[in-house]
């Protein structure tokens, strides 16, 4: 591999741009292991194929997938789609690949964080994971960008911008001492700066409960557009998930961001409560020091884990009483995009969703 560049992307005039302005394509990679996803990972690639058709009608997509899945993936997956083989541990790219950073004058770059399974062994999801920690050094060299490696621990789920300096991210993963327990607020905040090229962070608290990423933000908000901000929303004080998006709700109210706005927040009323089912726990091959799937848990269903594609939004379906719902907010958030529903319970059973599954490629 390369070396990494020895500067950072805001000192060389680079910025993380918002999701929403244009992409060159997007990546995904192909889930298989089956101490996470239930029966093989047979029903989940079928989630993973249909999301990335879905995407495909948007822009160009690749998926990253192992030597001993590359022809049943080549099979399940359109023609249009782009599949190359990189070894992984998992299949959560937004975590593993690299957060893009352009400047505005055809150049693009990606930032290659420091990649501990969400928390290492100090309850992170597996270990290994150390495959996963090389994905976005392979993905640059694959689009041929340079890399910045970055000196601290963080996922792409933990971050949104709005592309205009400010970043919004939660303190119960950033702060969390199983990620940079030598880094305190200001040196964490100082990072993002350096490496998404930011001035401000909006810090909400928790995240969606009982998400095992400790609480990434893509899975309880996001930017929109400058100044408007979907939050996850439980109306139900007496379910724990509404004190959380509520906290969420009044720091967003209180807050400006980068460039002196106050914030509109647009609330999605989420799925569920969802919880999983015995057939499906018993599809998933336990293994000590895994996360176990427990017949009954509930699990961190929200319809803000899109995919904010060119022409498209696709989100995920997950709840017949509520999906629809969702989707009309989208429609009006979104009024130029398609906005298009793919099934995603399987992807939601494996911990994550669209969002998580996916990383977009600006254009230069
Ligand atoms: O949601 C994500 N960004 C990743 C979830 C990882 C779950 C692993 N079981």
């Amino acid at each position: 591999m390369p070396r990494p560049l020895d500067s950072t992307p805001a000192a060389d005039g680079f910025r993380m741009p918002a999701e929403w302005e244009p992409h060159e394509g997007c990546w995904m990679a192909w889930p298989e292991r089956p101490d996470n996803w239930r029966e093989g990972a047979v029903p989940a690639r079928a989630a993973y194929a249909a999301a990335a058709s879905a995407i495909a009608a948007s822009e160009p997509v690749t998926v990253a997938v192992s030597d001993r899945q590359f022809e049943p993936a080549r099979a399940a997956l359109p023609d249009a789609v782009r599949v190359v083989e990189v070894s992984t541990d998992d299949a959560w790219i937004r975590d593993t690949g690299p957060t893009f950073v352009v400047d505005g004058a055809g150049g693009r770059r990606g930032v290659d964080w420091i990649f501990n399974a969400w928390g290492g062994l100090d309850g992170g999801l597996y270990s290994p994971w150390d495959r996963d920690d090389r994905v976005a050094a392979k993905v640059l060299e694959v689009e041929g960008d340079a890399r910045y490696r970055a000196p601290i621990v963080l996922e792409g789920g933990a971050i949104h911008v709005d592309g205009e300096g400010t970043v919004l991210t939660t303190e119960q993963c950033l702060l969390n001492r199983n990620r940079n327990p030598e880094l305190d607020r200001p040196a964490i905040e100082a990072a993002l700066h350096a490496h998404l090229g930011t001035e401000k962070v909006l810090w909400l608290g928790e995240g969606v409960l009982e998400d095992e990423t400790d609480g990434h933000v893509d899975n309880l908000a996001c930017f929109a557009r400058p100044g408007l901000v979907l939050l996850t929303w439980v109306e139900d004080p007496a379910d724990p998930q509404h004190g959380i998006s509520a906290d969420a709700l009044a720091r967003l109210e209180a807050a400006t961001d980068a460039r002196g706005r106050p914030l509109e927040v647009v609330k999605i009323p989420a799925p569920g409560p969802l919880t999983i089912t015995a057939a499906e726990a018993a599809g998933v091959e336990p293994v000590e020091g895994t996360r176990p799937r427990r017949a009954g848990d509930r699990m961190a269903a929200s319809y803000v884990n899109f995919y904010l594609g060119n022409s498209r939004v696709v989100y995920p379906l997950l709840d017949p009483t509520r999906d629809e719902n969702a989707g009309a907010i989208l429609r009006d958030v979104f009024p130029g995009r398609e906005v298009v529903g793919v099934p995603a319970r399987e992807i939601l059973l494996g911990g994550g969703n669209l969002h998580c599954i996916t990383q977009q490629v600006p254009a230069r």
